[in-house]
């Protein structure tokens, strides 16, 4: 017990400015109680009878609502008077914990506002390049083998204010609350392609909605018959109306605006059709003025959610650093964490199971001594992939020439680099680069 006040840092310091060892959460019980001290003694002091205990409580309800303390954990609006316009509501990230984004704090983003589909009405179809055109309603669908999968959705905007030259002061909801993860399940894609039969001169599919603008996307054929799904549960419930209520396409790891809501048609064709969303929007520009003709896949990201801004430590010790990461290319390997603004790095623990294509959780220990740190995260997939540090990001992708100001627009797409947050000498956090 000598360990709590002197030995513990010491021994267990594995990186510059506290940051201890993840093996210290493995055995969580001996180890952990020579650094926690947070826990008031309970001594002889018998528990006092509280109000709540005294008489009967809630009646259960047929949906049940959250508890009405949770009340400010809720999605941010970009449209909060429904103005016929596109709309963002964005994850909390903040105020969450685990993997699983519940279904009523899950980013949307609704061009034109979610159609009211009734599921008894609603046709899949799938034509073009193909022996055998076929249409499906939801019962037909219901009777194909079904499978499972945890997948995050992540639109190419998101995490955007991070273009800007100088870092925004803004909470991880505004800046990484278009990305979100829950279990979607549904039928194989390529089961129904298989079906209808793909005429060899098939290469690309496109796939529309049933909303207003009738959003449409190109997808190479390949991607379809690899692990493309019609998802029509989301975290074991229907799919929300705004995710794609009664079938969305779902494509892990490919960019957000692919994964078509509200499914209807599927067309195999030979060549892609640059639509609108690909064509005008979603496509990164470069420095030189150039843009990506397609931008699939959402490259292996992290961030820290807790502590992050927002957040204020209230007293010098040991505290948790945890967040999240995760790839379009697979699985994550590894995530590095720092508190002295990338000097020195030390490995988090990933909380298992680690999916593909899913959110990771990371968790390390850290011993904050009261002085200034800076803290960020950076995560490596199984593919071989790196989170770029912020100059190889800028190098190769560029930034804003103005700081950015608007928080709810894009100025451009696909930041994957670090998020870094400062902590002050008072625990107050802020939004850093380094
Ligand atoms: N039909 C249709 N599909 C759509 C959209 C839409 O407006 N209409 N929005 C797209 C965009 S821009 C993104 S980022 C994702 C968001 O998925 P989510 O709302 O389930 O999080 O859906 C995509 N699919
Ligand atoms: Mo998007």
């Amino acid at each position: 017990m000598t360990k709590k006040k002197d030995g513990l840092g010491a021994l267990e310091q594995v990186a510059g400015n506290g940051l201890m060892s993840r093996r210290l959460l493995l055995g969580r019980g001996a180890t952990m109680a020579g650094a926690m001290t947070f826990a008031n003694s309970a001594g002889a002091e018998p528990l006092k009878d509280d109000e709540w205990g005294r008489s009967q409580g809630i009646t259960s309800k047929e949906v049940d609502p959250r508890s009405r303390f949770e009340d400010k954990v809720k999605r941010t609006l970009s449209n909060p008077n429904g103005e016929p316009r596109t709309q963002h509501a964005r994850t909390p990230h903040h105020l969450l914990n685990g993997t699983v984004t519940p279904n009523h704090l899950h980013f949307t983003i609704v061009h034109t506002g979610a159609p009211d589909i009734d599921p008894a009405q609603h046709r899949l179809v799938i034509h073009g390049l193909v022996k055998q055109p076929l249409v499906f309603t939801l019962d037909k669908l219901a009777r194909y083998p079904m499978e499972s999968r945890m997948a995050f959705v992540e639109c190419g905007g998101n995490s955007a204010p991070l273009f800007s030259p100088e870092p925004v002061q803004a909470t991880c909801q505004q800046i990484h609350g278009l990305v979100s993860n829950a279990e979607w399940t549904g039928v194989r894609l390529s089961t129904l392609l298989d079906e209808a039969g793909v005429d060899p001169r098939g290469k690309w599919i496109i796939a529309e909605g049933a909303d207003m603008s009738a959003l449409s996307r190109s997808i190479p054929l390949k991607k379809a018959m690899d692990d493309a799904m019609i998802a029509l549960y989301q975290n074991g419930e229907r799919i929300m109306p705004g995710n794609g209520y009664p079938m969305r396409l779902m494509l892990p790891g490919f960019e957000g605006n692919m994964n078509v809501k509200w499914l209807r048609r599927i067309q195999v064709t030979d060549q892609p059709a640059m639509t609108f969303h690909e064509s005008r929007n979603y496509s990164p520009t470069l420095p030189d003025g150039k843009a990506f003709k397609f931008y699939f896949i959402n490259e292996v990201k992290s961030f820290i959610t807790q502590p992050s801004f927002g957040t204020t430590l209230k007293e010098p010790g040991y505290h948790e650093i945890s967040g999240v990461a995760y790839s379009g290319m697979g699985r994550i390997q590894r995530v590095a964490v720092t508190a002295d603004g990338g000097r020195t790095w030390a490995d988090a623990a990933l909380q298992g199971p680690v999916n593909p294509k899913a959110f990771t959780r990371f968790h390390i220990p850290w011993k904050w001594d009261g002085s200034p740190a800076v803290i960020s995260s950076r995560a490596w997939d199984e593919a071989g992939n790196v989170q770029p540090l912020r100059s190889e990001f800028v190098a190769q992708r560029g930034q804003t020439k103005e700081p950015v100001k608007n928080l709810l627009g894009f100025p451009n797409q696909h930041y994957n680099s670090l998020t870094s947050w400062g902590v002050a000498s008072n625990g107050e956090l802020s939004h850093v680069y380094f």
